[in-house]
């Protein structure tokens, strides 16, 4: 971890500054496989599935039964499982908008406006695999995507060693009613949802949250024609905690984040000198007895610990970073939550740790990274829907806008715009614009 005491706001914010163009590198070679998907299809995702996983997949889709899965779950693990989605459920059915919020206003006489919440028609769901089947992800997209209403939810994960999927995804996704799943991870998976395959259906938007590689493959599925939700990972913490905070729980929750992945990072701006000096060998001390620890220890490196007097500085560096995950581990946690500007998701008090979002409370844990916290934020199930305007304009209404919009027209010199207008004032009885 990166010691800084009291460093400068203009060298926070090079210092900070992820959202960086991707590697040319990777770029291309994304594309590349975004341009053999669309021409080979099936056979183009197998082989990519061959070299990438190491597996030789036959069928690409698989059912899901809940008989096949149901026993090799534990009891503890599927209680864990609906409690959690109870949550999850809870939370985000308020997200839904009513039959209220779609409105019609009357904006002068005869001209309505109106607003109306339509879901994406088919939602293509992400679950990463690989050095760890996130099938808390299944319950974080599934249930905002079948809350929203979308008629069609297509689910794609890497296989497993066996080219099977693993059984805590399959029974997650069995308990939320899928149906079926794509044995297809990586940036291939987001090529075959944004092209459609033989056997990969085409879907309007894609959600889910993935390595580096996924983040940029949803980017290019996106200047390809097909919705996204947010940039989700690779993932973040970071914590603030002044000296009422313990140094264990702040180095337990470093450690969460770590593990994630090698790209992983965790920030910690404390107003305390005792943590300033502790918190490494803390860290040290909880991180031998992880299994991911060489992980851990790789995404440490390349985080930092910084320490400025009062907290109005360090919520102003978190507001700066802009994490996907925010800890306040302070007194007043409360009261310092409402300084934050720029999080994902914000977990408030020492008894609120990240693990409990990223499984189980009920936010979402599909939240946005590199910086992208400061213009966006994560899943709801809105990310599932879109709005579409209406208007109605009566013949009155039409006199009345008319002629300004024939004015407007003729000044940005679209004659036709105006012609559009004017064919129809021309028609309307007392003709009062020729
Ligand atoms: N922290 C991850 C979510 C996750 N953690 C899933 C464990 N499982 C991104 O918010
Ligand atoms: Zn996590």
């Amino acid at each position: 971890m990166q010691k800084l005491n009291q460093p400068r706001k203009d060298f926070l914010k090079r210092l900070f500054d992820r959202k960086s163009t991707p590697e040319a590198e990777m770029l291309k070679k994304t594309m590349a496989i975004f341009e053999t998907v669309k021409r080979n299809g099936d056979e183009a995702v197998k082989s990519y599935t061959r070299t990438f996983d190491g597996v030789d997949i036959s069928h690409l889709s698989i059912p899901i039964l809940m008989e096949d899965f149901e026993s090799r779950v534990d009891g503890s693990l599927k209680e864990a499982i609906t409690w959690a989605a109870e949550n999850i459920r809870t939370f985000h059915e308020k997200q839904v908008p009513g039959k209220n919020e779609n409105y019609t206003v009357e904006v002068r006489p005869g001209i309505s406006c109106g607003l109306r919440y339509q879901p994406i028609e088919s939602a293509g769901i992400y679950i990463p695999g690989g050095t760890a089947p996130l099938f808390s992800s299944v319950l974080m997209l599934v249930i905002p995507a079948q809350l929203a209403g979308c008629k069609k939810i297509v689910c794609c994960t890497p296989p497993d060693k066996n080219g099977s999927v693993n059984p805590v995804i399959g029974y997650t996704l069995a308990y939320l009613g899928i149906d079926s799943v794509f044995l297809v991870g990586g940036a291939q998976a987001v090529a075959a949802m944004t092209y459609g395959t033989e056997s990969i259906p085409r879907v309007d938007k894609i959600a889910g949250p993935g390595n580096a590689w996924v983040t940029l493959a949803k980017q290019v599925a996106f200047l390809n024609g097909t919705g996204i939700d947010l940039p989700a990972g690779p993932s973040e913490v970071a914590i603030l905690a002044d000296d009422s905070a313990d140094l264990s729980f702040i180095a337990a929750d470093c450690l969460s984040q770590a593990e994630h992945g090698y790209d992983s990072q965790v920030l910690v701006a404390t107003t305390s000198e005792r943590i300033f000096n502790d918190l490494i060998p803390e860290i040290t001390l909880q991180l031998n007895k992880l299994p991911r620890r060489d992980m851990a220890q790789h995404s440490l490196e390349k985080s930092y610990l910084i320490y400025v007097p009062n907290l109005e500085d360090a919520v102003n560096i978190t507001n700066l970073y802009a994490p996907e995950h925010l800890i306040i581990q302070t007194r007043s946690a409360g009261l310092v939550s409402e300084q934050v500007t720029n999080a994902g998701s914000v977990f408030v008090g020492s008894w609120t740790p990240e693990s409990a979002g990223d499984y189980a409370s009920g936010t979402n844990h599909t939240l946005p990274t590199s910086g992208n916290a400061a213009n966006t934020g994560g899943v709801t199930a809105k990310t599932f829907m879109k709005t579409m305007t209406t208007q109605t304009i009566t013949q009155d209404g039409l006199r009345e806008l008319g002629p300004r919009v024939v004015t407007m027209a003729e000044a940005e010199e679209l004659k036709a715009h105006g012609e559009a207008v004017r064919i129809r004032l021309k028609k309307l009885k007392g003709n009062i614009y020729e």
